[in-house]
């Protein structure tokens, strides 16, 4: 493919100003020029995206299905420019129109059809799917509204609001009206010769919206498929005619219902009607979607492994099982038992997560009212597993409910965990029994992250060096970041490499003062926590100590600290009430160390509200620290450590999911190491009394928890946090006290660490060198192989 060139570029934003967005350059807004270049771009997506669907249909290719409820794509312009090398003539075009285009590409809203983790990780897959030439459709739910967004209020509390990514034209979509299934609800069942026929009663209308996914330099595109809910009978005429106006409406309102919010939470909610159909409404759209793509190239259904490869991200879509086992016996004859072998061989299994709460179990009575036919097929997978099975333990449907996770393994014909760690706990708790009766089906693909945004979009300065020094050509091939090694060793490099840190730096300084008003030295170490709020996550254990480190800047101002601007990001789920008490702790602590004379050039604490994708690629370049201290066992793998990681932050963490493999590759005198490991805190908790014992030995964490008692934090009144502090007085399960004097200790050899700046650098290049293991290429990579039996197209 040509570059396409400035002036060529020039006139396809003008021909769409002019004839899609009906405006001419006079007349155009920021939001018109956006638009007219967002539509250029997607006219030089639409080439490759043909060919590569040409070549895989001609090919007969086998092709993955990443079925996901969370796709959180953020952005997509800039990644797109910059995947067809099209950023130089995009700027220069937009410049020579008389706009800037900087703000032209921030004007796009995020596309936040995730909460967090899962769903990133969904984005980043389909960016290396592409970038690799794997034939593969992302399957999930165009949400009118994605993550609420995130105010904090006077008081420093959460506050959320609809989001609204929708209001203006989603610019990269292509509408399918003509590809659209009818997904039904409840109803009846009836028995007929040996299969049997399900009648819904109700049902809603799933229709397709494409959005073309272009790979690195546009070699290959895949699609992402979003189905959206709406009513088979839009408008009752009947009702509209009578006068009734709301009625006449009501139908297309409750169909849409469907696909209206996602649920943001990311790791509880359960049990909730309309997250069962949500979840069942866009499994079912895609499984047909796939059977007729299947049956166009081939009319064998025994040949259905050889050609559709579908991945479950976690369990959301577990009812792909009973589902496709009912198209192929229901409807399509074939046997029970050779269905369910069949489904299982196209069928694979992410696990997420091992928090019990958030292994999704649906009421019995729920299911059998809602998918009265999934529910018979399920009992009867679970029967012909214990018949297959006889001394299992494990079984699918326990005390009147349906066990997502269990269906979803013997379903599925390989189960992953999502870092090494995490994969052997699967192993060894939540599928322990059915591990021992499949020893072969649970094995280990650790995350990854694309480079493409993580580093070349997102850090323009870094990869402008990396490249000046080991030439192009890691973008694709990330492990190539060692050739840095060498270099590392020279002060020069470590000289461009600390002035690269300091000028974004800079940057999110300049931002922080314009958006929140505070003023940060940018020569303090930028620490940063960024992530859900979760009390595994424990930001605030990173609080605690903070309000230590406060009270000890205080009694010694004069001695060598370490200044530190205290950086958090993150949204609590709207009903998680301890994680948005943690939320309001740290706004409140920030208001009264931010307003301290005399620690104020030492420490700052900063909290800028409604974190999404588009924060994430500011901050992370920028940050000096990164802080990953869950508690051990507790995070299955963490996908932002990895991005700090590349981006030349050293990390503060606990031996917890990628934790364990990144120290590993970066090595462990260049990653700041604290806390109990995953058996520790296990054999922690045999003592009732661990978090007082940590309290009592711990004079520096009794003082911080007194200050939050004593209403420091809290205009004097000292009950406002007192459900928080009493938590970690008698129950603390996250072991934030037991781990409390280790984590001070670790932020101490920080602090000595950074005042040898030379060797800070040193420390962070090597983190950026060593972390090419990281790319979600290799992750991709290894999925093919092990779990899709896939080979690259290109
Ligand atoms: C795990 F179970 C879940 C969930 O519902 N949502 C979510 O974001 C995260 N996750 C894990 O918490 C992370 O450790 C992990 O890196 C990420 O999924 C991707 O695997």
């Amino acid at each position: 493919m040509l570059p396409m060139t400035a002036n060529a570029l020039r006139d396809a934003i003008l021909k769409h100003l002019e004839y899609s967005q009906g405006k001419d350059l006079a007349n155009a807004s920021l939001y018109d020029m956006r638009m007219a270049l967002t539509l250029a771009i997607r006219d030089k997506v639409v080439e490759p995206w043909f060919r590569a669907n040409r070549a895989s249909y001609q090919a007969q290719s086998k092709r993955v299905y990443y079925l996901s409820m969370e796709f959180l794509i953020g952005r997509l312009l800039e990644d797109a420019v910059m995947n067809l090398g099209l950023t130089e003539a995009a700027h220069e075009a937009v410049a020579g129109l008389g706009h800037n285009f900087r703000d032209v590409l921030d004007d796009e809203p995020d596309a936040a059809l995730g909460n967090g983790g899962l769903g990133r990780l969904a984005a980043c897959f389909l960016d290396s799917m592409s970038t690799l030439g794997c034939p593969a459709y992302g399957y999930g739910i165009r949400y009118e509204h994605g993550l609420f967004r995130q105010s904090f209020g006077p008081d420093g509390r959460q506050l959320e609001s609809a989001e609204d990514w929708l209001r203006q034209r989603h610019g990269w979509e292509f509408a399918r009206p003509d590809t659209a299934f009818q997904i039904g609800f409840g109803g009846i069942v009836a028995e007929s010769g040996r299969a049997a026929v399900w009648t819904p009663d109700n049902a809603v209308l799933a229709k397709a919206y494409d959005t073309p996914v272009i790979g690195w330099q546009g070699k290959w595109a895949n699609t992402l498929r979003l189905w959206g809910a709406e009513a088979i009978d839009a408008f009752d005429l009947d009702a509209f005619n009578s006068g009734d106006f709301t009625g006449a409406a009501a139908p297309e309102a409750l169909a849409r219902t469907i696909s209206r919010v996602l649920y943001p939470d990311d790791t509880t909610d359960q049990g909730k009607e309309l997250r069962l159909k949500q979840e069942f409404f866009f499994t079912a759209a895609s499984l047909r979607d796939i059977l007729r793509r299947f049956a166009r190239e081939c009319s064998d259904l025994s040949q259905l492994p050889n050609r559709v490869a579908i991945q479950m991200n976690d369990t959301h879509p577990a009812i792909a099982g009973p589902e496709l086992v009912r198209l192929l016996h229901d409807e399509r004859g074939m046997e029970f038992e050779t269905a369910v072998d069949t489904a299982r061989a196209c069928l694979a299994y992410t696990n997420h997560t091992l928090l019990p709460e958030a292994l999704e179990r649906w009421p019995e009575a729920l299911m059998t009212r809602v998918l009265p036919r999934h529910m018979q097929l399920i009992e009867r997978i679970d029967a012909l597993h214990a018949q297959r099975h006889p001394t299992r333990q494990a079984t699918i449907l326990e005390g009147g409910e349906v066990k997502m996770g269990e269906l979803s393994f013997v379903m599925a014909h390989k189960v992953n965990g999502v870092s090494a760690l995490h994969t052997e706990l699967v192993k060894s708790t939540v599928f322990n029994d059915l591990h021992r009766l499949h020893p072969e089906r649970i094995i280990n693909q650790t995350n990854g992250i694309t480079p493409r945004r993580w580093l070349k979009g997102a850090n323009p300065r870094l990869s402008a060096l990396i490249t000046d020094t080991i030439g192009s050509g890691w973008e694709d091939d990330l492990e190539r970041l060692r050739d840095l090694e060498p270099a590392i060793a020279t002060p020069e490099f470590r000289d461009a490499f600390a002035q690269v840190k300091a000028r974004n730096k800079s940057d999110l300084a300049q931002w922080i003062g314009q958006d929140m008003g505070i003023k940060v030295n940018p020569d303090a170490m930028f620490d940063v926590q960024i992530k859900r709020f979760h009390e595994y996550k424990r930001q605030h254990l990173n609080i605690l100590e903070i309000i230590a480190l406060w009270q000890e800047i205080r009694e010694n101002p004069t001695a060598n600290w370490a200044p530190r601007v205290k950086i958090f990001g993150g949204k609590a789920a709207p009903g998680y009430v301890m994680a948005k008490e943690i939320i309001h702790l740290i706004n409140n602590v920030a208001r009264v160390i931010n307003a301290d004379k005399l620690t104020r050039d030492l420490l700052t604490v900063v909290y800028p509200p409604n974190y999404n994708v588009t924060m994430a690629e500011r901050l992370i370049p920028a940050a000096d620290l990164s802080e990953q201290i869950s508690t051990a066992g507790k995070e299955a793998s963490g996908t932002g450590n990895m991005k700090f990681s590349l981006n030349g932050a050293l990390t503060i963490g606990t031996l917890d999911g990628a934790n364990v493999e990144i120290r590993e590759l970066v090595g462990a005198e260049n990653f700041f190491l604290f806390g109990m490991t995953a058996d520790e805190v296990v054999a922690c908790r045999q003592d009732p009394a661990h978090m007082a014992k940590a309290i009592a030995r711990s004079q520096r964490l009794t003082r911080a928890i007194e200050l939050i008692e004593s209403g420091t934090f809290s205009h004097g009144d000292p009950s406002t946090y007192r459900d928080l502090t009493q938590n970690l007085r008698t129950h603390d399960y996250f072991t934030v006290c037991a781990d409390f004097d280790s984590f001070w200790d670790a932020q101490r050899q920080v602090d000595q660490a950074w005042f040898d700046r030379d060797n800070w650098t040193r420390m962070a290049a090597l983190n950026t060198a060593r972390s090419g293991w990281l790319s979600s290429d290799r992750t991709i990579k290894s999925y093919m192989q092990d779990i899709w039996s896939i080979a690259p197209m290109i």
